[in-house]
Formats: C-alpha cells, sequence, structure tokens
C-alpha cells in the first residue's frame, strides 16, 4: 500500500512567531520545552484545488477555532490574534506556491526553563504548508485498507483532553500506527478504556449495517471536522446516522467502514483483524460520500460554499 504521507516534505517559507523564514532557517532550539515534554497543541488543514480552478481552504474558521480551543485546554496562551494566524494560514499556501496542500498551524512552547513547570518560556506559533498526498495512498481511497484493532488503548478521558489536538497525546497514535504497520496493516483502530471503539491513530470511524450508519459518540474521540462534515452531508442526503456506543465486533459484521480526517479524507476500510468487511472492498453507501465529500470540498455543490475560504 502506498503510504505517500511519509514522504518528506519541503517547499519555500514557514511562518514563524509573526515571521515568514526561508524554509531551511526555521529552526528551533533543543532546549525547546515541547520537544522535551510534548507540550503543544496543533491543527491539519487542507486546501483543495476547486473546481473553478481557485484554491480553497476548507472550514478554515473551526480549524482555527479548535486551535485556539486547543490552546485554552493546556493552559498555552497563543500571543497572537486568531484573525493573524488565520492571514498567516491563507497566506502559507500562496507563498509556497500551492494550489492545494496540507496546512499545519503548530503552537509550542520555547527553550529557557527545563523541568516540566515551562515557566516564562515564550508560546510560540508556527504555520508550514506543503503538498500532500493521499494520506492512506491513492489506491486505499478507491479499493479500501486493512487494519487491525490496537494492543494499544485509546487515553482515558481524564489522561487526553480529547477536545484538545496535544501534540504529546500523539505518542499513543504512534505506537497503535507503527505496530499496525509492522503487522502488515495500513492503520489500527483504536479502542476506548472500557474497550468500546474510540477511533484511528488519527482519523474518525464510521460503520454501516443494514443501511444505518454509526459512528462512536464524542467523548475519547477528537471532535473531527471531517467526521462533522460527513454527518451533515449524509443527513441532508437522508441517510439515518447515529452517534453511539460500537464494540470490537460491530466492526466485523459491519457491511462497510470508513475512516474520516482532513489528512484522510473519506477512506473505506475493507478488512479487519483478518475479517473482510462486507464484500471486502469500498461499499456503496461508502462511495457515496466520499464523492459527496470531494464535491464539497472541491466547490461543486454550492449548499456548502460557506465551508470554503477562498485564497
Ligand atoms: N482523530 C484523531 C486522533 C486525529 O488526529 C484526527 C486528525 C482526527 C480524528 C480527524 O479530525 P479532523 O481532521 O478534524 O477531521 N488527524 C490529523 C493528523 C494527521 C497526521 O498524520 O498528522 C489530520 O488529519 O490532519
Amino acid at each position: 500500500m502506498g503510504d505517500d504521507a511519509a514522504l518528506g516534505v519541503t517547499g519555500e517559507t514557514i511562518w514563524l512567531d509573526g515571521e515568514w523564514l526561508p524554509w531551511d532557517e526555521a529552526r528551533v532550539h533543543v532546549l525547546t520545552h515541547s520537544l522535551h515534554y510534548g507540550l503543544g497543541v496543533f491543527e491539519g488543514i487542507r486546501c483543495y484545488r476547486t473546481a473553478d480552478d481557485r484554491s480553497a481552504i476548507f472550514r478554515l474558521p473551526e480549524h482555527v477555532r479548535r486551535l485556539y480551543d486547543s490552546a485554552h485546554i493546556n493552559l498555552l496562551n497563543i500571543p497572537f490574534e486568531s484573525e493573524v494566524v488565520s492571514d498567516a494560514i491563507l497566506e502559507s499556501v500562496r507563498r509556497n506556491n500551492l494550489t492545494e496542500g496540507y496546512i499545519r498551524p503548530l503552537v509550542f512552547i520555547g527553550d529557557g526553563a527545563m523541568g516540566l513547570n515551562p515557566g516564562d518560556n515564550a508560546v510560540r506559533v508556527s504555520v508550514i504548508a506543503w503538498a500532500w498526498g493521499k494520506y492512506l495512498g491513492e489506491e486505499g481511497m478507491a479499493q479500501g485498507i486493512r487494519a487491525k484493532v490496537s494492543s494499544f488503548a485509546r487515553h482515558h478521558v481524564n489522561a487526553k483532553m480529547t477536545n484538545g489536538k496535544t501534540c504529546g497525546d500523539y505518542v499513543n497514535s504512534i505506537l497503535a500506527k507503527r505496530e499496525a504497520l509492522l503487522d502488515g496493516y495500513d492503520e489500527a483502530v483504536m479502542l476506548d478504556t472500557q474497550g468500546l471503539v474510540s477511533e484511528c491513530s488519527g482519523e474518525n470511524i464510521f460503520i454501516v449495517r443494514d443501511g444505518k450508519i454509526r459512528t462512536p459518540a464524542l467523548g475519547t474521540i477528537l471532535d473531527g471536522i471531517t467526521r462533522a462534515t460527513v454527518i451533515e452531508i449524509a443527513r441532508d442526503l437522508g441517510m439515518e446516522i447515529e452517534e453511539t456506543g460500537i464494540t470490537r465486533d460491530d466492526l466485523y459484521i459491519a457491511d462497510e467502514i470508513f475512516l474520516t480526517g482532513t489528512a484522510a479524507e473519506v477512506t473505506p476500510i475493507r478488512e479487519i483483524d483478518h475479517r473482510l468487511i462486507g464484500e471486502g472492498k469500498r461499499g456503496p453507501i461508502t462511495e457515496q460520500l466520499q464523492s459527496a465529500f470531494f464535491d464539497v470540498v472541491e466547490g461543486r455543490d454550492d449548499r456548502y460554499a460557506s465551508w470554503l475560504s477562498y485564497l
């Protein structure tokens, strides 16, 4: 399976603390507090080339809001107004000559004091943009990927502040993702500490059975912006969709399963733990939602025009 996401990224310029620096000069000191202890927050945003040959950022205000929420949850005070960060996000696409791509705002604690109390160390902000293809491969988008239920549990809700997209929390995701890859799968499905299905290493999960769609309720999962998008699109298409508890064997007997995320977009799962899901290929509801999703992000569906911020 192609892992386009694993390719190195490069570009022209990076926004760091209010300045545009040449790509290779956006460096930090090894005493950077976040590097040692993982307290930082980030976003993942996509910009799409639209059908009319312009470029639009998908759900920019929602991503910026979540960045500030993540910072607030973690007692990080972002030293810029949100409009400044929004402008830097739009500008990062232009300045790197991208028509579409992935944008990574990152808030982290700079160098100075060591020890768990970051003291007066500066809160630093960066915005990085690069071209990123299909997160789980082109083939995965069409045929579906293979996943395993991870041996690693998703954090308890009072360990991981699930509404925040916090850097250090991703160690848990990386453990699960690497285990899955080493075991020959493409992705990991994580159970919560109760044993219910939570989410994947960097995606939310949906199952379909008898035409009804189900997805884990908010709680142990990230409140995904793609998840919310797909729920709204599905309801507008007249589909039945429920946010509820899902067990491991609900996965095995599903007719279809798909993942959602900014990076992963809408990716089908064709097999979990050696059980074929449905017919072992992308199912019809997944295909319909995938295609509706791309119509929305690429500006072909006027009903959702307010979700696009054109460059
Ligand atoms: N759960 C997790 C744990 C997660 O990291 C993401 C996004 C989602 C759900 C989906 O959220 P949303 O993007 O708002 O629909 N994961 C980001 C990081 C991917 C990476 O490898 O880096 C992303 O998709 O941008």
